[in-house]
Parts: C-alpha cells; structure tokens; sequence
C-alpha cells in the first residue's frame, strides 16, 4: 500500500527491525531513513524526536512517533485496511501479545543488549559481572521460554503479531551471544521459524552488510547462526 511513511533506524538495529518486520507484514511502503555519521540530518531528527536519542523513529503524516511498540500499534490505527494488524483487536487477546512483546524485548534484547554494549568498550573498560549476570539470565528466560512456545506456533493469541516483530530480533542476537540449548527444541524451533518467516529473512538479509560490526562475544561465529 502507497504511503507517506518516513522511518529513522538502522538496518542492523534490533528495535529498528521490529517495525520493519510490521511495515513489510502489513504491505506499506516506506522510505528508509539511515541514522549515522554519514547521514547527520537523520540523526539531528531522531535527536530531537527521542530523550536519547534512539531510534527508530516513524515520521508520517506531520507527526513523529518513537518507542518501537508504539509505532507499531500506531502503523495499526494508521492503515487499518493494510492486512492484518500487529496486535489483535479483541483486548484480552491484545493484553498477551503485548505482554509477549515486552519478554522478548525486556528480558532477552535487554541482556544480550547488555553483553554486546559492553564488548564495545576499550577493554580495561569491561565489565565481566555484567557478561556473567546477562548471560545467566538469558539462560534462565530460554528455560522460561521453552515452557511458554511448548504446543504453541506463535508466542501470543494464537498467530503472527507484535510478539513476533519483537521475538525475532531478540531470539536472532541473543542466540549469537549466548547459544539456545540444544534441548530446548521448542524455542529453537520457534526460532527457526520466525527466521524463515519472508518478512523477517528480509530484514536479517538486508542487514548482512553490518555484521562485522557485531562484536561477537568470543567463541560464537554469527555466520553459523
Ligand atoms: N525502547 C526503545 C529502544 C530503542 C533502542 O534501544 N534503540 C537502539 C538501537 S536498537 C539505539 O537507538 N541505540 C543507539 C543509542 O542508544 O544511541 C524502542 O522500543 O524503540
């Protein structure tokens, strides 16, 4: 569907790919705007739509909106004869799916987030407990999550939606800084899934070109992931 839409992110930016992950589900066009040093207009823009400057950042329509589930749920009011909406219109159903969306985003992007930021820093920086915490948290969450996708295809009201633009970013990274166990076959089989999913290998393939970026904690090859 034609549109006016303007998003501000990157293409290796796990909270950017969760509204592109929607924008593609839902069929509406957009332009890409990439934030970064070599486009200083983007980031003044997304300076000034988010307290920290974070993104992404949806323009449309003479408005800004920031916070990834927002513009979400607001591409959902915006286009609501654009497909399926990212959370459901039955309330209770809604209540789970954005429940799911806050674990995925919370408890999972947030440590590996964690671990990946510290590895950006000059080394006599780093901080081993904070690898050592997030990681055993991510360890507890699969466990907890293993549980959750038992029976299930999709994490919330019984189909593809907002859990999933958060699920797929959070599961892709977090398996790169600590490794899904092998036994945890209904999460590694979730995973599985959502990166076969068109609209999310489209958004891990456009991001390939960043990887070497990724400062891959020792002993995990993202290739292989
Ligand atoms: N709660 C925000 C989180 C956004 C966020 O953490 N964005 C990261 C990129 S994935 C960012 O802007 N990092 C750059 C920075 O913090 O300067 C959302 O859901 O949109």
């Amino acid at each position: 569907m034609a549109t006016d839409i303007t998003l501000f992110g990157h293409p290796f930016s796990s909270y950017t790919w969760k509204v592109l992950i929607a924008l593609r589900e839902r069929g509406l066009d957009y332009d890409f705007a990439e934030v970064g040093p070599d486009h200083p207009r983007h980031t003044a823009l997304v300076n000034v739509a988010n307290p920290m400057g974070q993104f992404p950042v949806l323009e449309h329509d003479g408005r800004l909106v920031i916070e990834s589930d927002v513009i979400i749920d607001y591409l959902d009011v915006a286009f609501p004869d654009a497909g399926e909406p990212m959370i459901p219109v039955d309330r209770l159903e809604a209540i789970e799916a954005r429940q799911m969306s806050a674990v995925f985003d919370d408890y999972l992007q947030n440590h590996s987030g964690r671990v990946v930021y510290n590895n950006f820093q000059p080394e006599d920086e780093r901080d081993p407990h904070v690898v050592r915490f997030s990681r055993s948290a991510l360890q507890r969450v699969y466990r907890w999550l293993d549980g959750w996708m038992e029976g299930k295809t999709w994490a919330a009201a019984g189909r593809f939606g907002i859990a999933e633009c958060s699920a797929a970013p959070a599961l892709f990274y977090a398996h790169w800084v600590e490794p899904i166990p092998d036994e945890l076959t209904a999460l590694r089989n979730y995973r599985r899934r959502l990166l076969e999913r068109p609209s999310i290998a489209s958004v891990v393939d456009d991001a390939r070109y960043f990887r070497d970026y990724f400062p891959a904690p020792s002993g995990v090859d993202p290739d292989l992931s």
